[in-house]
């Protein structure tokens, strides 16, 4: 892809947005970008790319920018619907993502992963193990490291570990990936989408222009995503932490276990990788992450011994299930990444009993109906912040005692106050943070800031 003299237009001044238009402009692209933000909320931004001679356009998009441009390089958060993307288009103006740019330059053998739930943990135990078995690792993507940034690093024998969302795949045509696995595939996004077809099928790209000589891993125990098979050109290799699958990664008698092949010939021997115990990751989910991994890393030759080794070495991602403190006897988990129904049913799942749940943030048209059997079951209380606090209180009237609290600070507090010793405070939202956060990650680290303050007082207290 030749890009030197090129107009190339950049959609979105985030993270992909500013390494996406660094790389076009060390091509030699003559690059602008474009975001509806103002000049004064990207007052650190612009000077810089001015400096390197890119042009910005703040404030909203102008359809005679988009209109003037040979490619135009789209960010993942920027809808495809977007009028101004959808004239230009329209005017003949190729349009990919940072993703599908990135693909076209990337060096050496990409290993992708995507789901709804679990891609994060996945990709950074997966780039974990192929890291100890020494191969040459990036890991990169939704996980926050724009693919784009890290080209210059990739070589020929480079494995890149890549975190891609729904976002990323909708717009890609020749992302190929040695290994694609889908984790699970449940309801999210679909203020984007629109149906849950629609972002199944956007999760389905990950395998579309593979070939035989490619591999796929699914989960057999999450239907949609078992469904992928028939649609898939490359071999399919399982995961399953219930039952046995013909080739793949499983779960039996309290152990790892993996075959490359199904029938009876020694390459279906069945191979131990780990006792599940040696596993620091809570929650059955966080097995089938583990299975995964396993699977891919297989597939990427690593031996049994040294996938055993990463994956007792591995602890918890931050805001994923993130054990946080014990304060009083309470024990405080950040999973400020559960930002949809299914991600939150399963924090919930990790604990028995006792759960004092924070819910609430931007909804993304969820049903939060449906964790009612399980929070009927095992959470005391339920604390209600940010703009979906009205909508998640009429679904789950009933269910369990609901708290509105507003703000993050006040559901703390509530919590703290009313957990006794052996309970659990669980931030899960099960909604996205953008009404009162930056960012999940920005959530995540005021809670824990929250929990320590509580740590605090209380020691105070005791002193
Ligand atoms: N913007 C516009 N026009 C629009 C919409 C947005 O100009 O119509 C601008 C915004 O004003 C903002 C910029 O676009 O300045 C934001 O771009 P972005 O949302 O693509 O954010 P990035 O910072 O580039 O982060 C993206 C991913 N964000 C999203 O997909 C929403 C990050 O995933 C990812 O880590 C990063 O690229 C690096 O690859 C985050 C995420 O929430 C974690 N992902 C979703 C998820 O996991 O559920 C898919």
């Amino acid at each position: 892809m030749e890009l030197k003299g090129k107009k190339v237009l950049v959609v979105g001044l985030g993270k992909s947005g500013l390494a996406a238009a660094l790389f076009l402009r060390h091509k030699g692209a003559q690059v602008t970008v474009s975001d509806i933000r103002s000049a004064e909320s990207l007052a650190k931004e612009i000077p810089a790319l001015l400096d390197e001679g890119i042009m910005v356009e703040a404030g909203g998009h102008g359809l005679l920018t988009f209109r003037r441009q040979d490619l135009i390089v789209v960010s993942p958060g920027v809808p495809l619907n977007t009028p101004e993307l959808v004239q230009a288009r329209n005017f003949g103006r190729p349009v990919i993502g940072e993703l599908e740019l990135a693909a076209r330059f990337l060096k050496g053998k990409i290993l992708a992963i995507t789901g709804s739930n679990g891609k994060t943990t996945t990709t950074a135990l997966a780039g974990e193990i192929l890291k100890e078995a020494g191969y040459p690792t990036l890991v990169a993507g939704n996980i926050g490291v724009p693919v784009v940034g890290v080209i210059e690093e990739s070589t020929d024998d480079t494995w890149s570990v890549l975190e891609v969302s729904s976002f990323q795949l909708e717009s890609t045509e020749e992302f190929h990936p040695r290994i694609a696995v889908i984790l699970n595939i449940t309801p999210d996004h679909l203020d984007r989408h629109g149906t849950f077809e629609n972002y199944a099928l956007a999760k389905e790209r990950i395998f579309a222009v593979q070939d035989t000589s490619d591999s796929v891993v699914l989960n057999a125990d999450n239907p949609r995503t078992a469904e992928a098979e028939a649609r898939s050109h490359a071999p399919v290799y399982w995961f399953s932490a219930k039952h046995e699958v013909s080739r793949g990664a499983w779960a039996q008698n309290g152990t790892v276990v993996y075959r490359s092949a199904p029938g009876a010939g020694p390459e279906a021997a069945i191979e131990t990788i780990l006792p599940l115990a040696k596993i620091s990751l809570k929650g059955e989910h966080n097995v089938e992450n583990v299975l995964a991994a396993v699977c891919a890393a297989r597939l990427a030759g690593v031996a049994p011994s040294v996938i055993a080794r990463a994956i007792e070495k591995f602890h918890a991602v931050e805001h994923r299930l993130e054990y946080v403190a014990t304060v009083n006897g309470v024990e405080f988990y950040n999973d400020s990444k559960a930002t949809n129904v299914d991600a939150t049913a399963k924090a919930v799942a990790s604990f028995p009993g006792g759960i004092h749940l924070i819910l609430g943030g931007k909804d993304k048209g969820s049903d939060y109906s449906t964790l009612s059997p399980l929070l009927h079951e095992r959470v005391r209380a339920v604390y209600t912040i940010g703009a979906a606090a009205a909508k998640i209180e009429s679904h789950l009237r009933g269910v369990a005692q609901i708290h509105s609290c507003e703000t993050l600070a006040k559901a703390v507090s509530a919590a703290t106050a009313a957990a006794r010793p052996g309970d659990v405070v669980l931030l899960a939202p099960a909604c996205s943070s953008f009404d009162q956060f930056e960012n999940y990650e920005q959530r995540g680290r005021v809670f824990k800031q929250l929990v320590a303050e509580q740590k605090d007082w209380k020691a105070k207290q005791d002193a």
